[in-house]
């Protein structure tokens, strides 16, 4: 499977410089991501190139001209080929894990148009169906990072990109368990111990352990994600008991 997608920007650098000093780049590679990555001004018609007015009606800041758009996606649709259309905005739905898996298996082209918190002339409505997006409650100077972070959690989930078939695909938030701690070498350093069990060689204390961590990890730092989690009627209650010890 190849993820394919198309980022339409005012910052093409930003994009490209990212991709290129991640794992993303390999993807590319391999043929298992193919990112495009346009440049509204080479929509535009000015000798100033200019992408960006002041809006009609007044106010502060800059509204992303509707034309350069309009342009670029006449010429990214010439191909005919569908496309699943993501405008980035803090005004958007937000953006999750199940978005992310959505759209890794998605076989349309993603385009992200890459807006700016003042706006993007609303008539681009009509110029394809967006579906707005946003990355959190917070605003950023333009939805370049915003795409960013979009693409990697979305590419990362298509098989062969992270290289490893059973590497980490689905780990966090499929099952709702945060994942449980990690080390690696040395087994003690400073006076820093890796948990003995993790060097005991016995996988089913191992698998347990880890169980036990995730459980109490997530029931510490986000007990919301514990309601919609599958845990068994002993595992709620032990989770239950350590409140009691908390309490009291
Ligand atoms: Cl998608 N864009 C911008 N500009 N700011 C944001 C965002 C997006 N998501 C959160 N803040």
């Amino acid at each position: 499977m190849t993820m394919r997608c198309d980022i339409l920007t005012l910052f093409p650098e930003m994009i490209r410089s990212v991709i290129g000093a991640s794992i993303l780049a390999r993807a590319q590679e391999q043929g298992r991501l193919d990112v495009r990555v346009v440049d509204l001004r080479d929509y535009t018609d000015d000798r100033h190139r200019t992408a960006d007015d002041a809006p009609y009606g007044g106010g502060v800041g800059m509204v992303l001209k509707l034309e350069p758009i309009a342009r670029a996606i006449d010429a990214l649709t010439a191909d005919g080929g569908p496309r699943r259309w993501i405008v980035t905005s803090p005004r958007g739905r937000r953006f999750s894990h199940e978005a992310a898996a959505e759209w890794s298996r998605d076989p349309r082209r993603l385009v992200f148009l890459c807006g700016h918190y003042e706006g993007i002339d609303d008539r681009i409505g009509a110029t394809a169906p967006w579906e707005e997006v946003s990355i959190g409650d917070y605003v950023l100077t333009g939805g370049e990072l915003a795409a960013l972070v979009m693409l990697d959690a979305t590419a990362r989930l298509v098989p062969g990109v992270l290289g490893d078939p059973s590497s980490a695909v689905e780990e966090s938030f499929v099952d709702s368990l945060l994942e449980y701690p990690q080390y690696t070498r040395p087994a003690e350093f400073r006076g820093l111990r890796v948990p003995d069990v993790l060097l005991s060689g016995h996988h089913a204390a191992i698998k347990a352990w880890r169980r036990e961590q995730a459980l109490r990890e997530t029931h510490r730092r986000r007990p919301d994600l514990l309601e919609r989690a599958a845990v068994s009627e002993d595992e709620r209650r032990r989770l239950d008991a350590l409140d009691e010890r908390v309490s009291s």
